[in-house]
């Protein structure tokens, strides 16, 4: 029986990412599904694991953790997955330079286009629907082009350079950054707003290296797995917008 314990819901970017982490690399855990459309995470037993009453959430032994940047890390080093954390200084160095940039330079610029989109065509759950200002919607849409342009700058740029072997964000390997990355992208096809990373032919590429890598480890059918709650959204999402247009 494995020692950790993930509180996840895979309709949550940051859920998918370290589940789709332990199950690439390989790593044995107990799933504890917290759906969060029942507000199951706000529950007193959960605010013990996590106060933010956030998933997603690890629990080893006695000791809690949450954020998944810090999830992600400490799991890794945990179970000496040294690939995906980065195998030396300067490549650990550029997979904390990416996840440093992560909550502000790519999270939210991606919400801020997923949840109006969502709910202007759906009642989600938590989200009530309202109408979305115009000028916001136009905003968002500019500041999560600006973030596409600075992730593939900032960090796919080696990609396009044939002298230099790096593939993924870190380096050769695929890391821990490289799927928190991921799946706050492919978050936007829900939504029908896959254009945003379709667009650029780098991003395009470094999506399809890091499906097959996850495939590799984890096995064929993983992503679907992990994806199937989003794709429920995404049918969901495609008629009501079918029904409005
Ligand atoms: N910074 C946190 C963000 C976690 C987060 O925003 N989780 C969302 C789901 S994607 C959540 O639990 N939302 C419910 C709530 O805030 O009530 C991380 O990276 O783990």
């Amino acid at each position: 029986m494995s020692d950790i314990t993930l509180y996840f819901d895979l309709l949550s970017q940051p859920s998918r990412a370290v589940y789709l982490f332990l199950k690439a690399a390989k790593i044995p855990f107990k799933e504890n599904n917290m759906d969060l459309m029942k507000e199951e995470h706000k529950k007193p037993e959960y605010l013990q694991i996590n106060p933010a009453g956030q998933v997603p959430a690890v629990k080893v032994g006695d000791f809690c953790l949450t954020e998944s940047a810090a999830i992600l890390k400490y799991l890794a080093s945990l179970k000496g997955k040294k690939d995906w954390n980065g195998k030396t200084v300067e490549y650990e160095a550029r997979i904390d330079q990416y996840l440093s940039w992560q909550q502000s330079g790519m999270r939210k610029p991606c919400i801020e286009v997923f949840i109006p989109t969502l709910i202007n065509k759906i009642t989600f759950g938590l989200f009530i629907q309202k109408n979305i200002d115009p000028k916001q919607a136009e905003d968002a849409k500019k500041a999560l082009e600006v973030a596409i342009c600075q992730f593939e700058d900032r960090y796919l740029k080696s990609l396009t350079d044939k002298k230099t072997k790096i593939k993924f964000i870190g380096g050769s390997h695929i890391s821990v950054a490289d799927i928190l990355a991921y799946c706050e992208l492919y978050q936007l096809s829900a939504v029908g707003k896959e254009g945003f990373y379709k667009k650029s032919p780098a991003v395009k590429q470094w999506m399809a290296d890091v499906e097959k890598e996850i495939e590799n480890g984890g096995g064929k059918g993983t992503l679907e797995k992990a994806n199937k709650r989003l794709c429920e959204v995404k049918e969901k999402f495609a008629a009501a917008d079918g029904a409005k247009k």
